[in-house]
């Protein structure tokens, strides 16, 4: 299987995150990407396609931010890296929106996902990679991966969160619709719910969006992923949550992972993006489901014999001793 990444995705390296009241050691480090390169046996560079597929879901101003914050951050005089701490309530007053705390706290949601120097430069390198993998599928392949870091599922329209600025998942949809797929679907079997795809197809009824991840009612982003969020508009009925208790193992996340796919196949999706996280595994530091090394073969399997092109991207995956083994595995069921 084609493979793509670009050293310009390993520049982004927070210091910390903001973690039930402390800082603790940023989660999602640049050694993730260097422990699935290892393991799959490198990767080619992607093309570089460009920020117009970038800009095709995302904010115009939120981009702006993205490339400024760092810079203004230091201008501030501030030490670390850029962090949010005030959050417009939305609808209360027009946003003021010059200083860079109004700035971060208007295109954050949450306090975890600092900003440096080098975040826009590998959230676009890692949007390229997804870009690359989509046009490895659109070209013939039966499926590409990407090894997307900075990952992208929080990330929304105008927002970032949860180590999330691009939403890559969200590129590749949209850039295969523009290619003249005409139904898209991306299938989402991260640890979270991710909430920024969500968000950016809500209204939309040419793309699919289904996923599978812990409940809402006790894991983060616990302000979407519940039941009966369905989508709105052209796209009600083109959202499908399907929330897991904590300690959930492979016979009821298979069993969940099939009812996703017989509603993207009844969708009749000619296309399908998977947005996959490594952080379902039992031993994940911070996620609790209890899926193992040999689960993941399965699971791809039965998303491989839907027999849809497939371009897979990284999302989470914290355990990374054993995040390239798993990528593997999970590579292998293709
Ligand atoms: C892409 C993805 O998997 N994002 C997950 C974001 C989860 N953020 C909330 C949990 C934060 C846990 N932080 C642990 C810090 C360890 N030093
Ligand atoms: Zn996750």
């Amino acid at each position: 299987m084609r493979r793509f990444y670009s050293p310009v995705q390993a520049g982004h390296a927070p210091m910390h995150e903001l973690h039930n009241g402390a800082f603790t050691d940023y989660a999602e480090k640049p050694s993730r990407a260097q422990a699935i390169l290892d393991a799959i046996g490198g990767a080619e560079q992607p093309h570089d396609h460009g920020v117009g597929a970038i800009e095709a879901v995302h904010d115009a101003g939120y981009l702006a931010f993205l490339r400024d914050a760092a810079r203004l951050w230091e201008e501030a005089g501030r030490p670390g890296q850029a962090i949010p701490y005030a959050f417009p309530i939305v609808g209360r007053r027009p946003l003021a929106l010059s200083r860079i705390d109004a700035l971060l706290g208007r295109y954050s949601f949450d306090a975890t996902t600092p900003l440096t120097r080098e975040t826009w430069r590998a959230g676009y390198g890692s949007a390229q990679s997804a870009l690359a993998a989509t046009q490895a599928v659109l070209g013939g392949e039966r499926a590409a991966f990407a090894l997307c870091r900075p990952p992208g599922h929080h990330a929304g329209r105008d927002y970032c969160g949860g180590y999330c600025h691009i939403n890559v998942a969200a590129v590749a949809a949209q850039a295969a619709r523009d290619a003249g797929v005409a139904r898209v679907a991306v299938l989402d079997i991260d640890y979270h719910h991710g909430n920024g795809t969500q968000d950016i197809f809500w209204q939309r009824g040419d793309v699919f969006y289904a996923s599978l991840h812990a409940d809402p009612a006790t894991d983060y982003p616990f302000f979407w992923g519940h039941a009966d969020e369905v989508g709105e508009d052209e796209g009600h009925g083109a959202t499908l949550n399907l929330p897991l208790p904590q300690g959930t193992r492979i016979d009821a996340f298979r069993a969940a992972q099939a009812t996703a796919l017989a509603a993207i196949a009844r969708f009749g999706a000619q296309l399908l993006v998977v947005s996959f996280g490594a952080d379902t595994w039992e031993g994940d530091p911070i996620s609790r489901f209890r899926l193992t090394t040999d689960d993941y073969p399965l699971l791809a399997a039965d998303i491989a014999a839907l027999g849809m092109p497939t371009a897979i991207v990284m999302e989470g995956g914290y355990a990374i001793d054993a995040l390239g083994t798993n990528v593997t595995a999970f590579l292998s069921g293709f």
